[in-house]
């Protein structure tokens, strides 16, 4: 399976340009960690990406978390993504109906679409939410995860949801690169997909609000999953003390990648 292939290798599986460059950036980086920014002040999250940036291969975001968002905040986004070399990932979780999620994706405040290169979508709606997004994001090279799993706690996203999630991927190849979810897709056609997993933590199991942690090892090496996603693991919860942060993003670089390079040894 994929499994046992090198990212740089997997690139050569995907026509999307955002698949490509992802898996490009994890080679050049070594990294398989996505630090995602949930804080609400402008200044905090820069300041996070910005220690973290080093060690990552993608910043996952909750722009509308920010409660002094203005799009000048982007291009401090986009200028730090320069810096460091990572992708840009806002975790949006579209749920509509494809006309209504093409307005929010091109639209409002946030414009997402026009500067990031990765975003997701529930799959409750059916095929449609996939036509929408991609209606907006296939002409500008984006990206489309899908949520087949969550990691909290009694999630609905399961059995066969999961399955017709995936399904729903096979059919949109050009413009859906993978998932969000706990392990690698099974009762595969051999077709390459990311996978994305959030949850993940090395010192505590939970967050006493349904949040359910992993470990780097038992999501890459024995669930088969690509990429790491880290919040409050990373940055804990006093956001000054940057050092302390690139120190944990170290952590957890270093904890994601010696789990992919045993797994592409077996
Ligand atoms: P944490 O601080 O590492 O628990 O943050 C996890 C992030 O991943 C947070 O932004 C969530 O919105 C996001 N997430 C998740 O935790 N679980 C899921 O199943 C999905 C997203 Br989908």
């Amino acid at each position: 399976g994929v499994q046992a292939l090198s990212y740089a290798q997997r690139a050569d599986n995907y026509t999307n340009p955002a698949a490509k460059e992802l898996l490009l950036t994890m080679e050049r980086k070594k990294s398989n960690l996505s630090v995602s920014v949930d804080v609400t002040k402008s200044r905090d999250f820069l300041a996070i990406i910005d220690a973290v940036g080093p060690y990552v291969c993608l910043i996952k975001t909750h722009v509308d978390i920010l409660e002094d968002f203005d799009f000048t905040l982007i291009e401090s986004l986009q200028a730090l993504s320069k810096k460091h070399d990572f992708m840009i990932f806002e975790d949006r979780k579209f749920a509509d109906i494809g006309n209504t999620v093409a307005l929010q994706y091109s639209s409002g405040v946030h414009r997402i679409a026009s500067w990031s290169q990765i975003t997701n979508a529930h799959s409750v709606p059916g095929p449609s939410i996939v036509a929408g997004l991609s209606s907006v994001g296939l002409p500008l090279g984006r990206g489309l995860l899908l949520l087949a799993e969550m990691s909290t706690a009694g999630s609905l996203a399961v059995g066969q949801y999961t399955e017709e999630t995936y399904q729903m991927a096979r059919d949109h190849q050009d413009f859906v690169i993978g998932f969000i979810g706990q392990r690698r897709p099974t009762g595969e056609g051999g077709e390459d997909f990311l996978v994305l997993t959030p949850g993940v933590g090395l010192d505590v199991k939970g967050d006493g609000m349904g949040q359910q942690y992993r470990t780097p090892r038992e999501v890459i090496l024995e669930s088969g999953c690509d990429v790491i996603i880290v919040g409050r693991g990373v940055y804990g919860k006093d956001y000054s003390l940057t050092e302390a942060i690139a120190q944990q993003a170290e952590r957890y670089r270093d904890a994601g990648w010696s789990a992919y390079l045993e797994r592409c040894k077996s």
